[in-house]
């Protein structure tokens, strides 16, 4: 009996040999007024300790291009309801979540492409939002895509890291208090190619010469 409870409580090689995960198909379908979703992002909205889901849209539905951010309620159990959303102008490209004015709701930051802008939407009660400020990138020719949420600089405000695809460049905005930001600052990411030649080297040869053989006379008898 006991090598039968040992033989039970040990886990067999078959099982120690950890199994891929598989998924099925898609269990629901969402559609809300927008078209091209381009990212999604996962939050706890309405802060009911159920993780919900925000989806931003390059492209707005034709007659209503203002509903481009779409509000994913769960349950807590793998369901979702029908989105309520956010309306933006049109051309948003990607979103993060972030915690921006300090009243543990979280917050939004989205790109809108077309207009080389970053758009702040403060959480407000429930799945709704308020709109903050614009951020504007630094370029005319600025095109702002993925963003990140970090802290940069060691004090208590969420700062953005936004890439500016039209500029070859990132763009830090740092955060202050109220979902305010200053900057942008700018961090070139072209890569600086060297194209000075090596210096001339300045080693100079040495030579050892062969010790002079000294003459030897003959002499003839
Ligand atoms: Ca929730
Ligand atoms: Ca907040
Ligand atoms: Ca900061």
């Amino acid at each position: 009996m006991a090598v039968l409870a040992a033989a039970l409580l040990l886990p067999s090689a078959a099982s120690a040999t950890p199994m891929p995960a598989v998924f099925g198909p898609p269990l629901q379908k969402y559609v809300q007024d927008m078209s091209q979703p381009t990212q999604t992002v996962v939050g706890d909205f309405d802060q009911d300790n159920k993780r919900d889901i925000a989806a931003v849209s390059r492209n707005g539905q034709i007659n209503n291009q203002s509903f481009d951010i779409a509000l994913i309620k769960g349950d807590g159990f793998g369901n979702f309801i029908a989105p309520t959303s956010v309306g933006t102008p049109d051309g948003l490209v990607r979103i993060a979540v972030g915690e921006f004015n300090g009243d543990t709701d979280p917050d939004l930051a989205v790109s809108l492409n077309a207009s080389g802008q970053v758009l702040i939407f403060t959480g407000a009660a429930g799945m709704t939002f308020n709109a903050g400020p614009t951020l504007t990138l630094s370029g005319v020719g600025s095109t702002p895509f993925g963003i990140a949420v970090g802290q940069f600089n060691g004090d208590s405000d969420a700062d953005l890291a936004v890439a500016d695809n039209g500029g070859g460049q990132v763009e830090l905005f740092t955060g202050a208090a109220g979902a305010a930001f200053t900057g942008p600052a700018t961090v070139s990411v072209t890569r600086v190619r060297s194209t000075s030649r090596p210096a001339t080297s300045t080693a100079t040869r040495t030579r050892t010469w062969p010790s002079p053989i000294s003459a030897t006379t003959r002499s003839r008898s």
